[in-house]
């Protein structure tokens, strides 16, 4: 049955550059415009599918910017699935292991790519493909980042009265550790009551620096501290982590499901943010999940500010988990000044909406890539 054919037929990429609203400030980077890499698969069914591989400020967030993941995916990636089955994930996955190591980022957009073009010729949505439904909803906080407490404030303000958004994440260590602190209790007394609050480091604090600043985090009434030190001292986030009255969440140190299994056996963490381009794609994101799970270490629906291709792809792995005790933070899709899909995803009372309709739930806006691709 020739419409039944999942041959993989062809893999394009494409750059694209979409500004954002404001300026995002994260320790040792900043953006104005988000860069991702849209990757168009098509079956031999003549079915597409689409997904989106997402970096911030370069290669500085991890090793991998946009023009590596095109060239790392046109040279090595889609030259290996050519000719293969778009639905045996598993086995695609060991292809793309064997043309290219670790370019995790690569990978999920192609592995996107795929759930959505075998979702869409089946007629069924990705999730479902996974192991099936838990919840269509997610709890979604926004990022503060401009670094500027009083624009800070008045951002919060809106997102609240708009009922978009009532936790939110700051984002700490670009300024130093008292003047993030001081940002920190104007932020908690301006919203005392009204918002919760976790921080992300992202890899900027020493041992001591953490020991320090924790107690007052938890003093102000912080939730989460996200990875405070730097990703390859997880001994020392164990020793913070076991002084802390403050949970600690592991980002940047889990990539693999060995980084994960490591975090584990090293209790350096109490919770982990799940994230595409960490893992390498959909099924795999599950695989560090159930490593997760294994250990009680909670679970967080991580974001790189990604678009609605990405926000939707991460919704689609997330809707089948048993627990996802933290929420979400795809909040990508509301700090750009555009998207990049025909219906944008729903961010309602607090929560953002899993899209409805077969493969990832949304579909690409062909204009829109051709506006924002880059020349
Ligand atoms: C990160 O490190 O968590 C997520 C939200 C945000 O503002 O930055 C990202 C990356
Ligand atoms: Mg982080």
């Amino acid at each position: 049955d020739l419409r039944r054919d999942l041959t993989i037929q062809a893999i394009r990429s494409t750059i694209v550059d979409v500004p954002t609203v404001r300026r995002h400030k994260l320790s040792s980077l900043s953006v104005t415009a988000q860069s991702y890499v849209i990757v168009e698969v098509r079956l031999a069914n003549g079915a597409e599918g689409i997904g989106e591989a997402a970096t911030l400020g370069g290669p500085r967030w991890s090793e991998e910017s946009v023009e590596a993941i095109k060239a790392n995916i046109d040279a090595h990636l889609a030259p290996a699935l050519i000719g293969h089955q778009a639905d045996r994930f598993e086995a695609t996955g060991v292809l793309l292991d064997s043309a290219a190591k670790r370019n995790n980022a690569a990978k999920a957009a192609i592995d996107t790519a795929l759930f959505d073009a075998v979702g869409r010729t089946l007629g069924v949505p990705a999730h479902q493909l996974l192991g099936g439904l838990v919840r269509d909803s997610l709890p979604v906080l926004w990022t503060l980042a401009s670094g500027d407490p009083a624009q800070e404030i008045e951002e919060a303000e809106a997102k609240l009265a708009a009922r978009l958004h009532d936790t939110f994440k700051v984002k700490i260590g670009a300024l130093s550790p008292d003047a993030d602190l001081a940002r920190m209790r104007r932020l908690t007394t301006a919203l005392a009551g009204r918002a919760r609050f976790i921080v992300d480091a992202n890899q900027a604090w020493d041992e001591t620096t953490a020991n320090r600043c924790l107690p007052m985090l938890a003093e102000l009434g912080v939730t989460l501290v996200e990875q405070p030190l730097p990703a390859w001292n997880v001994a020392g986030m164990a020793r913070v982590r076991a002084r802390s009255a403050v949970p600690l969440m592991a980002d940047e140190c889990v990539f693999s499901t060995h980084d994960m299994l490591g975090v584990a056996q090293a209790a350096a963490a109490d919770v982990v943010s799940l994230k595409l381009v960490k893992h390498a794609g959909l099924l795999n994101l599950h695989k560090v999940a159930a490593v997760a799970e294994a250990a009680g270490i909670g679970l967080y629906g991580g974001c790189l500010l990604e678009s609605s291709i990405g926000a939707a792809a991460h919704l689609q792995a997330f809707a089948g988990l048993r627990e996802l005790a933290w929420g979400c933070e795809h909040f990508g899709p509301q700090i750009l000044t555009d998207d990049l899909v025909e219906e944008p995803l729903r961010f309602e009372d607090f929560r953002v909406h899993l899209p409805a309709g077969p493969g990832i739930g949304v579909t690409l806006d062909r204009d829109k890539l051709r506006r924002y691709a880059r020349a």
